[in-house]
């Protein structure tokens, strides 16, 4: 299915290295047109719903601790095929395995603290962007 959305974080890893204006180059270069976008910092709470699906992981208490330790960068982007455009441009969850160009390889620091967040369905785009933006919010 096509679909025209999907929701983002730059992750505080990436933040924290400075590469906030770099990611956001690459991702209007490749065509998303930004519609919501804030700039904020998750509590222990909202980290650890946003991340619910890995409750049972081994790794579900250090995501929630490095996904709350910093600000982040939350938006919602545009353009077909939005969701599988926007994973390819990212690249694989670990770094050492993602292809050259794509945004982990470029900005990640290893699996556990890759940089940037993209959903992986249109269901959970909407989710995710709803999560995080209220409807007045969204362009
Ligand atoms: O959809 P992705 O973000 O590419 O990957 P995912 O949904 O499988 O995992 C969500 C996040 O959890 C991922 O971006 C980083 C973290 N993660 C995944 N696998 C590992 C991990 N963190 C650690 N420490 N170790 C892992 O094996």
């Amino acid at each position: 299915m096509i679909t025209n959305r999907t929701f983002t974080m730059i992750k505080p890893d990436a933040v924290e290295n400075g590469h906030i204006g770099a990611i956001l180059e690459k991702i209007t270069s490749a065509g998303f047109k930004i519609v919501a976008m804030k700039y904020t910092q998750l509590s222990k709470r909202d980290a650890q719903e946003f991340y619910a699906i890995h409750k049972e992981r081994p790794f579900y208490g250090e995501l929630v601790d490095f996904m709350t330790r910093g600000p982040i960068v939350a938006a919602i982007l545009e353009k077909e095929n939005a969701v599988e455009d926007f994973r390819a441009l990212i690249g694989a969850t670990n770094p050492a395995e993602a292809a050259d160009g794509t945004i982990r390889k470029l900005f990640a620091t290893d699996i556990a603290e890759n940089a940037v967040h993209g959903s992986d369905s249109d269901e959970n785009a909407a989710i995710e962007g709803a999560f995080h933006f209220s409807g007045r919010e969204v362009y």
